[in-house]
């Protein structure tokens, strides 16, 4: 797919196959994006025509250069463009939807607040003023653990308000994940809570939030703690530890004059799973990252102030930060913020809120999607969704048939559904139809986006031909692209680049085909990252965990069609794999990596088929977890455990 962006694939019928389903009409009308032109003239003007992007965004200096490509790949978007995230956000809409929604929170326990443009200008400058009063300067790093509640989104504005990078961690992970991302972003300021609910249940986030403090390398200057459970759960404050409540009241009222950032001065570090064991802090620079994820969620999620936009993924993890967070409000819309999970209190809880909301733009994962089938059509019928004119998902594939369903039964059958690719590193929406003008493909995510240069390639990096297999890369830079990582430029340039002859690559890390039209359909990481529930995690990681429980000899961890973890665990000699055994494997991963981690099967097995270089064949233990037909294993040290361990994975099913 060399030539992708090339004209043909959007105007008229593809021909590449798969069935093809045209914006719908009444869409196309009101679209965003509604001329095909786009592709042709981001091509022909490429990289300026971004400029675009820029040009959503109010800049205290506007950016001459469009790109600095001098020194790859440490490219530079808007190199000399100067702004600040949260003006963007927030300031630039008082004039004309002070009194508009911004947030409408709905908390577990059915609790609802609401923000309007004006109470979040007013608190995020309220919570900047209290953050430097505890002495946080310019380009400190503040790291978040937080649910999803309100506080979250005003404190990553506030931080951004004064130019210091937040650093934000998944609340569902553990005290171990937290201090290793805090001591490698070299974090001094930790905002946490005293807990949240868990079901039923108040789990205690500062005790856990406390466990981290003591593995962290250095003293923390200050941590601020907000208050969700009120008097159900009391919290003796210890030394520089501030109630986040008194510290806004004593600064409410107050405006912060906001810091005017270099584009390329860091918005944030953001933590994945790579191809270690260890976490990578992504850096997101503030210029190209916001000019990015505001045009996507304008023209690809079709984003307007006068919708109702829902995106059900957690602010923990990229996707919440770029359309939870920085895209809504960036473009001025009424976000919806859910704590809860959606089969509580009972499985309707997501059609009830699009409901009550006239959700107009909703976005979710192929794994929430597959739940909603399970539950069956009778909890969305019961609801009115004629609100929605579009729908998206993200976070890994979907199917075909979960495309469908999810059109039929919550689009009413006529709205436009974006599959989305993108990841973590590249900040935004990368790969996806534009829903006023290219066709949709069921199960295919779709071509590149206007200005973004996608390949399939085989080893040697040549394209490969529509419908073999390949490895998905980035052949030029793009706006929303990570400016670095925080472990370093080495770490970077390895993890990510490769010079070839016609310049250098990213590579996504995924595999993938691409068909005539230059659709491309992602099958998948070619590296030791797996999605968990449209959450990325390292096998190492997991694995490390569940080899940590005495009596574990050897773990291999690996994706199931559902989107969830199968373990294939050996134990030693002496010790009895059962329900304890299970349930130690299954509250280890819990806690040292994360809840959403843990494996939804463990399957003891005598030996972990491997190569006779000693590699564990995950890929074979993947295809076992998904029933699928596998090749010939004679070539493997042990090729008998391999019928054995199947009819262990058959006979629990
Ligand atoms: C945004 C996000 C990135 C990985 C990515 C790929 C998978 C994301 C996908 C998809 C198939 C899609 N992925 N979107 N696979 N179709 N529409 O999820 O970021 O958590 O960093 O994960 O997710 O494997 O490489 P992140």
């Amino acid at each position: 797919m060399d030539d992708a962006g090339a004209d043909g694939r959007h105007a008229g019928e593809p021909s590449g196959g798969g069935e093809t389903i045209d914006p719908p009409e009444a869409f196309r009308e009101s679209a965003a994006v509604a001329d095909a032109d786009v592709y042709d003239s981001f091509a022909a003007d490429w990289p300026d025509a971004w400029r675009a992007a820029a040009d959503l965004l109010e800049w205290d200096r506007y950016p001459e250069t469009v790109l600095d490509d001098g020194d790859p790949p440490f490219y530079e978007w808007f190199p000399d463009g100067r702004l600040n995230a949260s003006v963007n956000c927030l300031d630039r809409h008082l004039a004309e939807r002070r009194n508009q929604l911004a947030i409408r929170w709905f908390g577990k326990r059915g609790e609802r607040r609401s923000y309007t443009y004006a109470d979040l200008h007013r608190e995020v400058n309220a919570a900047a003023a209290g953050l430097r009063e505890l002495g946080v300067g310019e380009d400190d790093v503040v790291t978040l653990y937080l649910p999803m509640i309100p506080e979250l989104s005003i404190v990553m504005l506030a931080c951004a308000r004064i130019g210091a990078p937040h650093n934000v961690v998944f609340a569902g992970l553990s005290a171990e994940a937290l201090a290793t991302r805090m001591n490698s972003a070299d974090s001094g300021y930790l905002i946490t809570c005293d807990g949240y609910y868990r079901r039923e249940d108040a789990f205690n986030q500062k005790s856990r939030a406390d466990n981290a403090r003591l593995r962290a390398d250095a003293d923390l200057a200050a941590t601020v703690v907000v208050d969700r459970l009120g008097d159900e759960f009391e919290i003796p404050l210890g030394e520089n530890e501030h109630d986040y409540g008194t510290l806004i009241g004593e600064h409410e009222g107050e405006t912060v004059e906001p810091v005017a950032r270099d584009a390329t001065d860091l918005l944030f570090v953001m933590y994945t799973s790579g191809t270690t064991g260890r976490p990578k802090g992504v850096e997101h620079a503030t210029g190209g990252y916001l000019s990015h994820v505001t045009w996507t969620t304008r023209n690809v999620l079709d984003v307007r102030p006068d919708d109702t936009y829902w995106c059900a993924a957690d602010i923990g993890w990229i996707t919440g930060h770029s359309y939870g967070v920085y895209g809504p409000l960036s473009v001025g819309t009424t976000t919806v913020l859910y704590e809860g999970s959606p089969d509580y209190p009972d499985r309707d809880r997501v059609w009830d809120l699009i409901e009550r909301n006239a959700v107009s733009v909703f976005y979710t994962s192929p794994t929430a999607i597959r739940s909603f089938m399970k539950w069956g059509v009778e909890y969305p019928e019961a609801h009115d969704l004629s609100s929605i004119r579009l729908l998206g998902t993200v976070g890994e594939s979907i199917t075909p048939k979960a495309w469908r369903w999810y059109r039929e039964h919550v689009g009413g059958g006529d709205v436009p559904v974006v599959d989305t690719w993108w990841q973590t590193e590249t900040g935004a929406i990368t790969l996806a139809t534009l829903p006023g003008v290219t066709p949709m493909k069921p199960g295919r995510v779709g071509p590149p986006l206007p200005g973004i240069d996608a390949r399939v390639v085989d080893r040697d990096g040549d394209p490969v031909e529509p419908g073999e297999t390949g490895y998905l890369t980035l052949a030029s830079p793009w706006p929303g692209m990570l400016r670095g990582l925080r472990e370093g430029d080495e770490r970077y340039r390895r993890e990510y680049w490769v010079e070839s002859e016609d310049g250098w690559r990213y590579r996504t890390g995924d595999g993938a085909t691409v068909d005539e039209d230059g659709y491309v359909t992602i099958l998948g990481r070619v590296d030791d990252v797996i999605n968990v529930r449209a959450h990325r995690f390292n096998t190492a990681e997991l694995e490390s965990a569940i080899v940590a429980v005495d009596g574990v000899t050897e773990a291999a961890v690996v994706g199931d069609d559902d989107g969830g973890v199968v373990a294939y665990v050996t134990t030693r000699g002496d010790v009895d794999p059962d329900a304890a055994l299970r349930e130690a494997i299954t509250a280890e991963v819990a806690g040292i990596v994360a809840e959403v981690a843990r494996p939804d099967r463990i399957v003891f097995t005598p030996e972990l088929p491997k190569t006779r270089s000693g590699k564990i064949m995950r890929r074979l233990l993947e295809d076992i977890a998904r029933g699928e037909e596998f090749g010939d294993v004679s070539a493997l040290r042990n090729p008998e455990v391999v019928g054995e361990i199947e009819s262990t994975v058959r006979d629990e099913e």
